[in-house]
């Protein structure tokens, strides 16, 4: 009996940390802004995000001036989007963001009428 008990608070202990180490693996992307008017997003590879899979990512988002501000735009996150750093914030923050199909644009607000301050990527 008591053996069985183990088993099972084991099997139980198990199962938590699965559903612990699953919350923590979503796939990682590195925003990044300034210190110039530039803007980016890259995946785990180091390159420039194009298209993701619809799914729960975390951004890690470096932020190098106290103009510029680091937000995500499309399906899901509301009028004003996701701000990851704020304008005045430096240095880095991470925020976890679930992306549905369509277009994100990655941007910074204050400047988003300069080229080089916004880009877009395709969740499909
Ligand atoms: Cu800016």
């Amino acid at each position: 009996m008591t053996r069985i008990r183990l088993a099972a608070g084991a099997g139980l202990a198990a199962l938590a940390l699965a559903a612990g180490s699953t919350a923590m693996t979503h796939p990682k992307l590195t925003g990044v802004v300034g210190p110039g008017f530039t803007i980016s997003i890259k995946n785990a590879q180091g390159k420039a995000v194009k298209n993701l899979k619809v799914g729960t990512y975390t951004i890690a988002v470096t932020d190098k001036s106290k103009i510029h501000n680091w937000v995500l735009e499309g399906p899901g996150l509301g009028k004003k989007g996701k701000e990851i750093t704020s304008t005045p914030f430096v240095g880095k923050k991470s925020a976890t963001v679930t992306v549905k199909k369509g277009v994100y644009t990655f941007v910074c607000t204050p400047h988003r009428t300069v080229p080089t301050m916004k880009g877009t990527f395709k969740v499909a």
